[in-house]
């Protein structure tokens, strides 16, 4: 069998990229938390203005978050999912929701 050593600096550059294109990165669920206090209105507001959610999907999962107690925005890379995590929060504090969004990692 040859191994990598046995391949020229080119072909060994052309393993390392097809590689590099291959590996997947970590992904990110990001989802919110039910509580007792923030309108329904806000949450799917909020779904739709950050995650991109026609009226009816952030109404299907504002309902899944209020009657199971979470519910998945999304599915990001990391840095995205932190970004979206800070936006909501922030968003949701500055009208003084006590709305809670997280990010979990994806198995
Ligand atoms: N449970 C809230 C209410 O009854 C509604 C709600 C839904 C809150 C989803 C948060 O992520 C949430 N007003």
């Amino acid at each position: 069998m040859r191994g990598r050593k046995d391949l020229t600096v080119q072909e060994q550059e052309t393993v390392a990229e097809v590689e590099a294109e291959q590996k997947q990165p970590k992904q990110y669920r990001v989802v919110l938390l039910n509580d007792d206090y923030t309108p329904m209105d806000f949450v799917v507001e909020i779904l739709q203005r950050f995650f991109a959610k026609t009226r009816a999907d952030a109404t299907q999962i504002m309902v899944q978050v209020h009657m199971r107690g979470k519910g998945v925005c999304g599915v990001f890379t990391r840095e995205i999912a932190e970004m979206k995590v800070e936006q909501v929060n922030e968003y949701s504090r500055r009208y003084q929701h006590p709305l809670l969004c997280q990010m979990e990692p994806e198995l």
